[in-house]
């Protein structure tokens, strides 16, 4: 090879790239780079991905390839201070190297349109989601089903989807990897997403734009369940969020309110025993009963009217040691008041208890 490079250069270094590419894009295609395709966008989005995998390897290695040659091969001489030789250019080369890189960008740039206009296709009747962001948690409304609330996101199988991103505060990206579509929330404006849904199964969303302190912590489940599930779904939220999902539990409050709470995303947070949460982005709620007692009196509430306020608003007192506005203030307007009874009944009636 040695050889070969010093008495046929370019043959040489034909050689060597053309190996280095082909290695290139068998390493770059073996890559497993995302998770389970679960929208009817994910195939296209793969392919797109391949493509430019296999058109970027290639020019990789080239200009490495020159580069690296150029380095050994035109190497000063040890004593050598004189200048190099005066370029002016060479217009054929210059051609050559705006014209290719010019005719593969455009190529690629038309290629990903076409597949961004696909996978935004309008459909008829799409089942409309409201999704709104906010630090540091998503909340989601089904405005054409009753104005259903939830904190996860319940899609049926293989229904057009369109989602309506907005953002309270900051600006936050919407994404679910599964999905391959991700999309900024701006303030002031309203994006949109359009998914169908093809795979069952549990997924997360996830917010993709440093937007604060508890960024690592706005994480929610994305469900995609059987048409028929997801119309059982629907009815059970409606009922939940009239009798705070005590019918559901038998009729048990506390069972009522351990499912609330982790089904809300509290878990994310705090550390409950009882709950079996371990977080630590908010204070432990397994002394709650004590806190309470000291901060409720200071504000003349009752221990219950106290832990209600701490989910209702929780910007009206700040527990000692924690930061303001890390604890999302929406369970007010995204839980019922149903809801919220459970969770505090819950809460201060679990938290005087002595657990493990
Ligand atoms: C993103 C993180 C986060 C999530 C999610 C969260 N909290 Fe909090 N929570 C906090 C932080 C931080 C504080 C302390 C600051 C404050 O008081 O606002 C707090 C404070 C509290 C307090 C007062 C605790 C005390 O010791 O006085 C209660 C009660 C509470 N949260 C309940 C809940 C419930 C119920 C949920 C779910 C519906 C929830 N939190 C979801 C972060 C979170
Ligand atoms: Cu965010």
């Amino acid at each position: 090879m040695r050889r070969l490079l010093r008495k046929r250069p370019a043959l040489g270094m034909a050689l060597l790239s053309g190996t280095a590419t082909a290695v290139g894009i068998a390493i770059s295609l073996a890559i497993d780079w995302f998770p389970d395709a679960a929208s009817t966008a994910s195939k296209d989005i793969d392919n797109l991905w391949d493509v430019l995998l296999i058109a970027s390897v290639p020019v990789f290695v080239l200009v490495m390839s020159v580069a690296l040659y150029s380095v050994f091969a035109w190497k000063v001489k040890p004593g050598d201070t004189s200048d190099g030789a005066p370029i002016h250019g060479h217009t054929k080369l210059e051609v050559v190297w705006v014209t290719i890189p010019f005719v593969m960008v455009t190529a690629l740039a038309l290629y990903g349109w076409v597949v961004l206009d696909d996978i935004e296709a309008k459909e008829k009747d799409p089942l409309i989601v409201n999704v709104t962001a906010q630090q540091f948690a998503w909340s989601f409304e089904y405005p054409a089903l009753d104005k259903v609330k939830s904190n996860q996101l319940v899609l049926p199988k293989d229904r057009r989807v369109e989602l309506r991103v907005k953002t309270k505060d900051v600006i936050h990206s919407f994404w679910v990897p599964e999905f391959r579509l991700k999309t900024d929330t701006v303030p002031g404006l309203t994006t949109k997403v359009r998914v169908t849904p093809n795979r069952l199964g549990r997924y997360d969303v996830v917010c993709a734009e440093l937007c604060g302190i508890g960024h690592a912590t706005m994480r929610q489940a994305v469900r995609v369940v059987p048409p028929g599930e997801f119309q059982g779904w629907v009815s059970e939220r409606k009922q939940r969020a009239g009798d705070g999902g005590v019918a559901a539990a038998g009729g048990d409050t506390a069972v009522a309110g351990k499912t609330l709470f982790a089904d809300t995303g509290c878990t994310a947070c705090h550390t409950l025993a009882d709950a079996g949460s371990e977080a630590s982005a908010g204070p432990p709620l397994d002394d709650l009963t004590k806190d309470a007692a000291k901060f409720g009196k200071r504000e003349g509430q009752s221990a219950e009217e106290y832990v209600k306020t701490a989910i209702e608003q929780p910007e009206a007192f700040v527990v000692p040691g924690f930061t303001k506005g890390t604890m999302p203030d929406n369970y007010k307007k995204n839980l019922s008041s149903a809801e919220i009874s459970t969770l505090v009944k819950y809460l201060s009636d679990v938290s005087g208890k002595e657990t493990k």
